[in-house]
C-alpha cells in the first residue's frame, strides 16, 4: 500500500470510531454533544491518533486494540484547539477554515465542550483497558504519562508560556522549550501510548521518544512556516520562523525530521511507516 493510501486509510478508521464514541447529538446535553462533534469532525488531519496506530503497528499489534487511546488523544488535541481559539487566549475567529468552537455556539458553551472533550478523552483512553490481551498496567502507566504530557510541565505549561512571552524578546533556547511543552509532548504521548499498549521496553521507549520530540519540534516550526506563507500570522506570539527565517526554519525542520529517522534504526525496516509520517510532516500544506 503506498503511504498516502496509508494515510486515508487510517484517517478513516479513525473517523468512524469517533463517529461511534462520540455521544449522538440528540442525547442531552444536546448542545455539548453538537459543539462536540462540530470540531472533532472539523478537518483534523488526525496525526496523534495515526502517529498511536503505526506505533502499535511496529510492534505488530492489531490496531483495533489501541483505537480507543488513540482516539481519547484526538479528542485531548480538539479540546486543546477549542480552549486556544477562545477570546481569551489566542482569539481566532477561524479553524482548519471555519468558524472556530466559541463564534458558533458561544464562549461558555465553547470552554464547557473543551472540558468535555478532555473528559472523554481521558474515559475512552481507560476504556481501551477493556481490549482483550492489553494489560490493566499498561492503561495505568499510559493514563500516569497522559497528566504529565498534558500537565503544566508540559503541553498546559508550553500554553502558558505562548501567552506570556513576545515573540521580539524570546531567545532559540527558549523557543525550542515552549514548542517541547505545548507541541512536542503531545506527539510524543501519542506515540509512547501505543509503545506501551503494545509491551515496548525502556530502551524502544527512549528511542521512539527522541522520534517524537524531534517530529513535534518540526511540526510546530513548520506550523509557523505555514501560518506566515497563509498570511495567518499572530502578531508578537512565538513563531520560529517569524523569528529566524523562512530558510532557517525550513533546514531546522529537516535536520529534526533526519535526525528523528536516525533514531528509529533500532527497529530496521519496521519502522517504515514512521519515517514516512516523519517525512509527509515536512511537506504537508495544511
Ligand atoms: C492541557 C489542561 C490543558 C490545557 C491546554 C489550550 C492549551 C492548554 C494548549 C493548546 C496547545 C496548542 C493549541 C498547541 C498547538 C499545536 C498545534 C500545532 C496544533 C495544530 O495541530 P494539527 O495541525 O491540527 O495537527 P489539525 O487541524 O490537523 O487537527
Amino acid at each position: 500500500m503506498n503511504f498516502k493510501k496509508y494515510l486515508e486509510n487510517k484517517k478513516n478508521m479513525i473517523d468512524k470510531a469517533l463517529d461511534k464514541y462520540l455521544p449522538p447529538e440528540e442525547n442531552p446535553p444536546s448542545i455539548i454533544n453538537k459543539a462536540m462533534r462540530y470540531s472533532v469532525f472539523g478537518g483534523g488531519k488526525r496525526i496523534r491518533p495515526i502517529l498511536t496506530l503505526a506505533t502499535a503497528e511496529l510492534f505488530g499489534r492489531d490496531t483495533e486494540s489501541v483505537i480507543k487511546a488513540a482516539c481519547g488523544i484526538e479528542l485531548i488535541h480538539t479540546f486543546s484547539l477549542i480552549h486556544d481559539d477562545l477570546p481569551c487566549i489566542d482569539n481566532d475567529d477561524f479553524r482548519r477554515g471555519k468558524p472556530s468552537n466559541h463564534k458558533v455556539f458561544g464562549e461558555a458553551i465553547a470552554l464547557l465542550t473543551g472540558d468535555a472533550l478532555l473528559v472523554s478523552g481521558f474515559d475512552l483512553m481507560i476504556k481501551n483497558s477493556e481490549v482483550k490481551g492489553i494489560k490493566k498496567q499498561s492503561i495505568l502507566k499510559m493514563m500516569k504519562e497522559t497528566s504529565f504530557y498534558i500537565g503544566t510541565e508540559n503541553m498546559l505549561g508550553g500554553q502558558v508560556e505562548d501567552i506570556s512571552l513576545k515573540n521580539e524578546d524570546i531567545t532559540k533556547a527558549d523557543l525550542i522549550n515552549l514548542y517541547m511543552k505545548k507541541t512536542a509532548a503531545l506527539i510524543c504521548l501519542s506515540i509512547r501510548a501505543g509503545a506501551i499498549l503494545s509491551g515496548a521496553n525502556q530502551r524502544q521507549l527512549k528511542a521512539l521518544t527522541k522520534y517524537g520530540e524531534n517530529i513535534g519540534l518540526a511540526f510546530q516550526i513548520v506550523d509557523d512556516m505555514l501560518d506566515i506563507m497563509q498570511d495567518q500570522r499572530d502578531m508578537g506570539k512565538p513563531n520560529y520562523a517569524n523569528k529566524f527565517g523562512m530558510k532557517e526554519s525550513k533546514s531546522e525542520s529537516e535536520r529534526l525530521v533526519n535526525e528523528a529517522k536516525d533514531f528509529l534504526k533500532i527497529f530496521n525496516h519496521k519502522a517504515e511507516t514512521l519515517r514516512n509520517i516523519a517525512d509527509y510532516l515536512l511537506t504537508r500544506k495544511k
